[in-house]
């Protein structure tokens, strides 16, 4: 019979193309180089170097699947290797990742003018620019279409838009350039996509504080964007997309991408896990591994890895043909968020005391993996989006 390897159970390296494969070395060589050693310290401080986007812009892996631009015109599974590869490393540095290369540059390639392209693509793909995406508010979270914030015609500033409201839990916001806000037009009630550049904003019309003392993605920058009369240029506003299609297209994206990545964060823990099992002995003399229940953690982790990258794949595969319904994304989306945290919280039992030293690794991500589960929409709500596609029955409200 053909060998088994535990780190590919399905043979999964036989689906990808040379050119995927070479891609993935190269994002796994920089992340356990370069992004693993600092990653703790950075975890502990609650700091983000922004240093480590420009790196990966170095690399060719920002915005990967754009083509032009500067971007690498890459295949979606090739970017979900990337994103795979980061957060085998840490949740924080994948968002930081997700949210520049899917939402921001995402965003502006697919719906920003030729200008805006030309002008800010470049620069975001070399990591010199740095963007966010701001959705959420304090009142609507997993009910972007009631958002408050709104746009008009500036009252003094002609050409301009005058933007109010606010912004929370946005990723990267406080050290973000470009500033991709979705608000209401006032005068039609829908949802337009404006593009803020920070450099351009007089003083004490946008704020970005940050959201500290989080116990989660403590490795990424999160905050508010606070916006008082914020005067943007009508050529900024997304001029041929309105209503949510518009943000969710880029979700399409980058949840996409967290189906990936949190399979890399799930395969860390179960290689940790592993080698812990291996070493650690109780009872006369006996590895832990050596007993039944915990190799059954070590088989349901391993076979829910397997499987996840397979559909993952497989909807990469659909993507690129144009043939991923989004009910496909929020499947994926959902299903390895779930079974990555599942699984990391019973791999942590493995290591007993040792999992509350942060020096193991193992709770840091099980921290992450909750909020893998909430952002880019909670997982009870991927439920009811495909709910509604089986019964044909909204049930949201
Ligand atoms: P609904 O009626 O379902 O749709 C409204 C319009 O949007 C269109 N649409 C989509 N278009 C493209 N792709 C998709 N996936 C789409 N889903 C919906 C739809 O066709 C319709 O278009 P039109 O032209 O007819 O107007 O809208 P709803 O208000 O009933 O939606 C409900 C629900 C639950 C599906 C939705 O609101 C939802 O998904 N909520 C979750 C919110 C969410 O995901 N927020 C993410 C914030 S960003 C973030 O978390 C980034 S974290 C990044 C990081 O750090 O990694
Ligand atoms: P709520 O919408 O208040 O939901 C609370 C709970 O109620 C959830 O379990 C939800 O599933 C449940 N619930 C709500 N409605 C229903 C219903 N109809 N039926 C059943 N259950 C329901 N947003 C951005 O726009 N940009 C970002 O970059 C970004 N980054 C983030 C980074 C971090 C670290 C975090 C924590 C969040 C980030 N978010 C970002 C926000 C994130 O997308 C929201 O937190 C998420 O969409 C959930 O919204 P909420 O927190 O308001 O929860």
């Amino acid at each position: 019979p053909a060998p088994f390897d535990w780190k590919d159970p399905l043979g999964s390296n036989d689906l990808y193309t040379e050119e995927e494969l070479a891609i993935a070395d190269t994002a796994e060589s920089y992340c356990q180089e370069r992004m693993l050693p600092r990653v703790l310290d950075a975890y502990r401080k609650e700091e983000f170097d922004r240093k480590i986007l420009e790196e990966m812009g170095e690399l060719g892996l920002l915005g990967a699947t754009i083509q032009g631009y500067g971007c690498a015109d890459v295949s979606s599974v090739a970017s979900g290797m990337i994103t795979r590869a980061v957060e085998r490393v840490d949740s924080g540095y994948r968002s930081g990742y997700s949210v520049q290369s899917a939402l921001a540059m995402g965003g502006i390639e697919e719906f920003g003018t030729e200008e805006l392209k030309e002008r800010l693509l470049p620069e975001m793909a070399k990591g010199k620019l740095l963007g966010c995406f701001g959705l959420t508010e304090p009142n609507h979270g997993s009910d972007p279409g009631s958002m408050e914030t709104t746009a008009k015609p500036h009252p003094s500033k002609k050409g301009y838009y005058s933007l109010s409201g606010s912004k929370t839990w946005i990723t990267n916001s406080p050290i973000a350039e470009i500033l991709l806000v979705w608000a209401k037009l006032e005068s039609t009630g829908r949802i337009r996509g404006f593009v803020i550049e920070r450099d351009q904003c007089p003083p004490g019309t946008l704020e970005t504080p940050p959201i500290k003392n989080k116990n989660g993605l403590r490795a990424s920058i999160t905050g508010m964007i606070q916006l008082d009369e914020c005067p943007v240029p009508e050529a900024n506003m997304f001029p041929d997309v309105e209503g949510l299609r518009g943000p969710f297209s880029c979700l399409n994206s980058a949840r996409y991408g967290i189906a990936w990545g949190t399979m890399g964060a799930l395969e860390d823990c179960i290689t940790r896990a592993r080698e812990y099992s291996l070493e650690r002995k109780q009872f006369k003399s006996n590895p832990i591994a050596k007993y039944q229940l915990v190799q059954k953690k070590l088989a349901d982790a391993t076979t829910d890895a397997a499987y996840g990258i397979l559909a993952a794949i497989q909807v990469g595969r659909l993507k690129d043909e144009g043939k991923a319904a989004p009910e496909m994304i929020s499947m994926i989306k959902r299903q390895n968020c779930d079974r990555a945290l599942v699984n990391a919280r019973i791999l942590q039992e493995i290591f007993g005391g040792n999992a509350v030293s942060d020096e193991y690794g193992i709770g840091r991500h099980v921290a992450n993996l909750f909020v893998t589960q909430t952002y880019e929409g909670q997982s009870d709500i991927h439920a009811l989006i495909l709910g509604r596609a089986i019964t044909g029955i909204q049930a949201f409200c």
